[in-house]
């Protein structure tokens, strides 16, 4: 039956392309344009599942697409092999993490493989090898050689479950992204690595890769970044000898400012309510122990009622000497800017929501009425400042309305900026900050530098030494890799601090200058910092001598296409970034962006959900794999909708995929013209569309529109079985030899081993997937088309399938092109040409 010969030619197929290594990357002697197509890889988590299965179907397709277009292509495939389900697994099942992840490993390529995909199998990595790690060690070690990795003691992101620290991205709405525990803030002394002094390049650089990755995710970066323009402004505190900088958007607002918010915990906080009366000092205390138990999201949520003790002390407003009190309010974070704000509530919501609820004064300083286009308004003030004429404002009054004024305007009641908009306010404020010394301009930045240590055994040593006065020591080089202990007496189980700690005849050793006694890091990387280089490995993923060769980067990299999910847009992505661009710093590759186009797939989903064990929704990839065959699930998952939808399995037809493989071998086994028949004739129908999609068929893939390209190869199918059964010359047609081998090799791309067989049974060499796609007849694309005839001393010797709209010279040109004409005048000489276009052109000949 169907299943059943689907499976044989998928086995035949497979053994010809791992015995003859069809999929090999060629050497550096390859004088083809080289293409980087690469999958991002997967996590050897068990099974493959419908979500490998579209993600690897997709790289498949691009790469096999540039085979075809006669590329020297590497798409490599390795393992991301470190991390907390194994290690997890291992405590539950009382295994060892590396025999659990090398099982799913082998078992995840025997998936791969009989899936067809076309990965160059010679340059696998496993992060997990020493092999590879050793570099990861190696770049710690670069990293920390360039002022780039530091330790410092701050409050955390820990996740009590898993009982370890997480990098602020691995925090989604205030849960572990792996768990979904509530994670709480914990002060640790750890490893970072200083994205922040890349802040400016990741941001600035992702508008060169505008239309080359989906805008969504571009956006998810720019919001994570989050860069913020303004000024640093220095308020003098009553009985504080060091002013207290602030940073604000709005510095144009200075005169707006009716109080002063500290952040509870934050160490001025602190500071400030030590000195203040007892009462005062109870109450801030018993409001710190509150707050402590909040999570950032909570405490800007702008729905909440807004909490806050004021702390008797009072900050100066360094442009007119007004004295703020001083309130410490949840709402302002202790580790955003300077963990202290100039409250404008005129012009800021939160403030405005503060100053409501504890009454507090409502200034203001910029006029949202008046228009800031066009001339400059006059605003009549009084010798205050103050508008005289505030008709349209008074109606807009924040303390009443409730609305902070955060629109464009005019300033008011601020001395020398009156009249300004607010634009130009802000300029001339931070040059009057910066004359008075009080202030400049300044920059600020939602994001944190990343915390890469972790308290977990399955993961990378940080490559550092402590010595008894507690100074730190890094590895020598040529001491790596710092190799993982044995599990053998190990303590797996979660307790706060790293299990490696454990391993006393590990962590205790000597440093080889000195001989001292010294103690190793006991913590591993975050396993982000594997994949952050990954495709950089898989260029020369054997030496031994460097962690990638510079001279195969300059060749390969960087990434052409990356495949993958829209839950690694910030993460995997953005680290990936960073590295480069340090990597670029080090002068060891000619680029600054690791990925030049990203293709985002949607997920497989099962009656609108997401699939997973614990709904017990799961459709078997293998199950699929064993029912269908490769072909007809690839063929319906990429049939099922645009690559970067969510797809819901019930749209998936493997059954309609494996109907419509069938017919395309049935009209295989039947075209009956020669192999090397000429295409120059036959259904002229089935060959404008055949033409039609071969000019189509490239654009349709490099816009990754998979499912127009199954369509469209469903139609041809079609219309060849129609020649085939009502054409005047049936099988025999050369045309139907023609569509059915365009099929054959576009089929490559989406079911491998139908389109081998294919080929094989039209009597070809394997393997097809290392064929060029022909280039479509221009002649052929014309939609109107008539015949038009060509005579030679008034025989017609042949007709000529034209456009309707052809110009005279261009029907003379392709007659006199055409073969039969040219027989027909042999080495007579032309005397005449007469051109009626579009039907006739007539040679006289003579001789
Ligand atoms: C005065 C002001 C007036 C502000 C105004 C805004 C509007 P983004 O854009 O997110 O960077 N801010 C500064 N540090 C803060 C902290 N640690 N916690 C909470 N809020 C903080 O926000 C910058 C603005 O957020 C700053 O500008 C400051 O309020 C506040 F009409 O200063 B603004």
């Amino acid at each position: 039956d169907e299943t059943s010969s689907a499976h044989a030619i998928q086995a035949k197929w497979q053994k010809y392309w791992a015995e003859n290594e069809t999929f090999l990357t060629g050497g550096d002697d390859d004088t083809r344009p080289r293409r980087y197509v690469l999958a991002m890889f997967p996590y050897p988590s068990g099974d493959l599942h419908m979500g490998h299965a579209e993600n690897y179907l997709y790289s498949d397709i691009v790469a096999r697409f540039w085979r075809h277009r006669g590329h020297n292509v590497l798409n490599p495939i390795g393992w991301d092999s470190f991390g907390l389900p194994a290690e997890n697994a291992a405590i539950r099942q009382g295994a060892d993490p590396r025999e659990w992840t090398y099982q799913n490993i082998a078992q995840q390529k025997v998936g791969f493989q009989a899936y067809g995909v076309s990965f160059d199998w010679s340059r696998v990595l496993h992060t997990s090898d020493p092999e590879y790690y050793r570099w990861n060690q190696w770049l710690f070690l670069k990293m920390h050689e360039r002022g780039l990795a530091y330790r410092k003691k701050s409050a955390v992101n820990w996740c009590p479950n898993d009982q370890t620290v997480l990098a602020n991205e691995q925090v989604v709405d205030g849960r572990c992204d792996r768990c979904g525990y509530e994670v709480v803030k914990k002060k640790l002394t750890q490893w970072y690595f200083r994205i922040t002094d890349y802040a400016d390049r990741l941001l600035d650089d992702l508008n060169q890769l505008e239309g080359f990755w989906p805008h969504k995710v571009l956006q998810m970066q720019r919001n994570w970044i989050g860069r913020s323009v303004g000024a640093d402004v220095d308020f003098r505190i009553e009985g504080r000898d060091e002013p207290v900088t602030v940073f604000s958007t709005r510095p144009d607002t200075l005169h707006g400012a009716t109080f002063f918010v500290v952040a509870p915990d934050s160490d001025l906080a602190a500071e400030l309510a030590a000195d203040a009366p007892a009462e005062v000092r109870e109450r801030f205390q018993t409001y710190l122990e509150g707050v402590q138990k909040e999570t950032d999201i909570a405490r800007q949520a702008t729905d909440r009622p807004k909490t806050g003790v004021f702390l008797e002390r009072y900050a100066i407003n360094p442009v007119n000497g007004e004295k703020l009190p001083i309130w410490a309010a949840d709402y302002v974070l202790a580790d955003y800017g300077h963990g202290a704000v100039m409250a404008v509530p005129a012009h800021d919501q939160r403030d405005l929501d503060f100053a409501r609820a504890f009454d507090l004064p409502v200034k203001v300083v910029v006029d949202t009425t008046a228009p800031i286009t066009g001339a400059m308004p006059v605003i009549e003030v009084d010798d205050e400042g103050v508008p005289i004429d505030t008709g349209a404002l008074d109606d807009q009054n924040p303390a009443s309305t409730g609305i902070a004024l955060t629109g464009e305007g005019r300033l008011i009641n601020s001395g020398e900026l009156n009249g300004l908009s607010k634009r130009n306010a802000i300029a001339r404020a931070i040059e009057q900050l910066e004359a008075s010394g009080t202030g400049r301009a300044a920059k600020n930045y939602r994001l944190r530098d990343w915390l890469i240590s972790r308290q977990r055994f399955w993961g990378t040593p940080i490559p550092m030494l402590h010595a008894e006065d507690g100074s730190i020591i890094p590895v020598a080089e040529d001491k790596l890799p710092v190799r993982l202990p044995s599990i053998e007496g190990l303590d797996l189980k979660p307790k706060g601090t790293s299990p490696l700690g454990g391993a006393e005849g590990w962590v205790r050793t000597v440093d080889p200058a000195t001989g001292e006694p010294v103690l190793r890091d006991p913590d591993t990387m975050d396993t982000f910092v594997d994949s952050s280089w990954y495709f950089l490995r898989f260029l020369s993923p054997n030496s031994d001598q460097v962690a990638f060769d510079p001279a195969q980067a300059a060749r390969w990299a960087p990434v052409d296409s990356y495949i993958g999910g829209v839950e690694h847009a910030i993460l995997h992505l953005l680290y990936a970034r960073f590295i480069t661009k340090v990597l670029f710093d080090m002068g060891l590759i000619d680029f600054t962006e690791p990925f030049s186009n990203l293709i985002n797939q949607g997920m497989v989903l099962l009656d609108g959900q997401k699939m997973s064990k614990s709904k017990g929704n799961l459709v078997l990839f293998q199950e699929e794999l064993d029912a269908h065959g490769a072909d007809a699930l690839r063929v319906g998952l990429a049939f099922a909708g645009p690559v970067e939808d969510d797809k819901d399995w019930a749209d998936v037809s493997t059954t309609g995929a494996q109907k419509f493989l069938s017919r395309a071998l049935r009209i295989a086994r039947e075209v009956s013209s020669p192999v090397d028949v000429v295409f120059d004739g036959g259904d002229a129908a089935l060959r404008r569309t055949t033409h039609k999609l071969l000019s189509e068929a490239p654009a349709l893939v490099e816009q990754t529109k998979f499912n127009v390209l199954v369509a469209r190869l469903m139609e041809l199918v079609n219309t060849i079985r129609k020649t085939i059964d009502n054409g005047a010359n049936g099988a025999a047609d050369p045309a139907v030899r023609e569509a059915t081998e365009t099929v054959a090799v576009m089929l490559d791309l989406i079911a491998p081993h139908t389109a081998e067989e294919m080929w094989e049974i039209l009597g070809h060499e394997p393997s097809v997937g290392l064929v060029t796609w022909r280039s479509a007849n221009p002649a052929l694309l014309v939609e109107d088309t008539i015949t038009a005839v060509a005579q030679v001393n008034g025989k017609v010797r042949a007709q000529l399938e034209v456009s309707a709209r052809i110009g005279e010279a261009e029907l003379e040109a392709l007659a006199r092109g055409d073969e039969r004409v040219i027989r027909a005048i042999g080495d007579k000489e032309i005397v005449k040409v007469i051109v009626r276009a579009p039907k006739i052109v007539s040679f006289v000949v003579k001789g």
